[in-house]
């Protein structure tokens, strides 16, 4: 279907001003990942693990959820996700530059590792898929205690690989929990190609499994991902348990900053994917259907550069942690 025929018909629940803002959400993650990526090769900011490629999926989830309300368990990829539920630019480069002020940990965590008491952010652990046991706890309080809150985790296709994946959903499916399981899949775990990884074509291919509702959504395709993802909310509200939704993303950038992908990757396959960019697709898709109009995105990219720099200029200003504190948290103190 025609990306002007469809737009009007999928965001009908979306007024032109949130298509606008997932839009600006989606270019602020993007350059604010650069901006990561070009301070860990200036030798500041000592790790960066990039989401290049898969903020349309985490827009579209993002803004089906209740912000304020709704919970989040992520992962290390989940730079623009976290953002659209109020985390800031600042917040992340406070983090990549080690300053005292990095809300997820105050320093101690690697960067990547997202935590926000204030925005129901569950803190990241580094083993890959622990996350899953987590969401599925924060749900189960949820059903416990009769509220209506919904929690989403992801994972990349890699993770569900772990045995805590499979214990987690089961649980779920079991229980009937409101939580929604977003396998961010970009092919790859970390030089590992989704082949070498699993013997169906589709992670959602397992729901039936599980006793799940799934489904594989193009994740470059921000209004399907965000079709899907109320769907899956709502259900979760009403009662009716657990979703597994699968966003097919593309992993722009190579795993993190200590890998490079060109070592296994051809050079058609990283050009080809380049020429799929979710950004470039919804700034043509939102032009297309008149959300954006000649010269909209040009501004928004600016607008988006100044928060980048005034955050960076608080962010360089901002101290480190004092090296007294350094075993807070590992051992009581007094
Ligand atoms: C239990 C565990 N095993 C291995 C690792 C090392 N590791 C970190 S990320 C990663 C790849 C995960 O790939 P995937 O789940 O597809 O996510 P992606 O990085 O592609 O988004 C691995 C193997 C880890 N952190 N934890
Ligand atoms: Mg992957």
């Amino acid at each position: 279907m025609a990306v002007s025929e469809s737009a009007p018909a999928i965001a009908a629940d979306l007024t032109q001003d949130q298509l606008r803002s997932m839009y600006r959400d989606m270019v602020l993650g993007r350059l604010l990942d650069e901006r990561i990526l070009v301070l860990n090769r200036q030798g500041r900011a000592p790790f960066a693990i990039s989401g290049q490629g898969h903020e349309a999926a985490q827009v579209g989830v993002g803004y089906a959820l209740r912000r304020g309300h709704d919970w989040l368990v992520p992962y290390y990829r989940d730079l623009t996700l976290v953002m659209v539920m109020g985390m800031e630019p600042k917040d992340h480069l406070m983090a990549s530059l080690g300053r005292a002020q990095d809300p997820n940990s105050g320093a101690r965590q690697m960067p990547g590792h997202y935590g926000s008491r204030a925005h129901n952010i569950v803190t990241t652990g580094s083993p890959v898929a622990t996350q899953i046991l987590h969401a599925v706890g924060v749900a189960t309080a949820f059903k416990y205690r009769g509220e209506d809150k919904v929690v989403v985790t992801s994972v990349g296709e890699g993770g569900t690989s772990e045995g805590d994946w499979h214990e987690g959903l089961n649980w779920a499916a079991v229980h009937r929990l409101p939580v929604i399981f977003l396998v961010e899949n970009n092919s790859y775990a970390i030089s590992v190609p989704q082949s070498l990884q699993m013997a169906v074509a589709h992670v959602a291919d397992r729901g039936p499994g599980y006793g799940m509702p799934s489904a594989t959504v193009d994740g470059g395709d921000c209004l399907a991902v965000y079709a899907a993802a109320r769907e899956a909310v709502d259900r979760a509200r009403r009662g009716e348990g657990p979703t597994l939704l699968e966003a097919v993303c593309m992993r722009l950038q190579s795993h993190s900053s200590d890998d490079d992908q060109r070592r296994y990757r051809s050079p058609d396959d990283l050009a080809q994917m380049r020429e799929h960019d979710p950004l470039e697709r919804f700034r043509r898709q939102l032009e297309g259907a008149g959300v954006l109009s000649e010269g909209d995105a040009d501004t928004i990219r600016k607008e988006c550069q100044r928060v980048i720099e005034a955050a960076q200029a608080e962010a360089d200003a901002a101290a480190p942690p004092d090296p007294a504190t350094a075993l807070r948290h590992v051992y009581q103190e007094g």
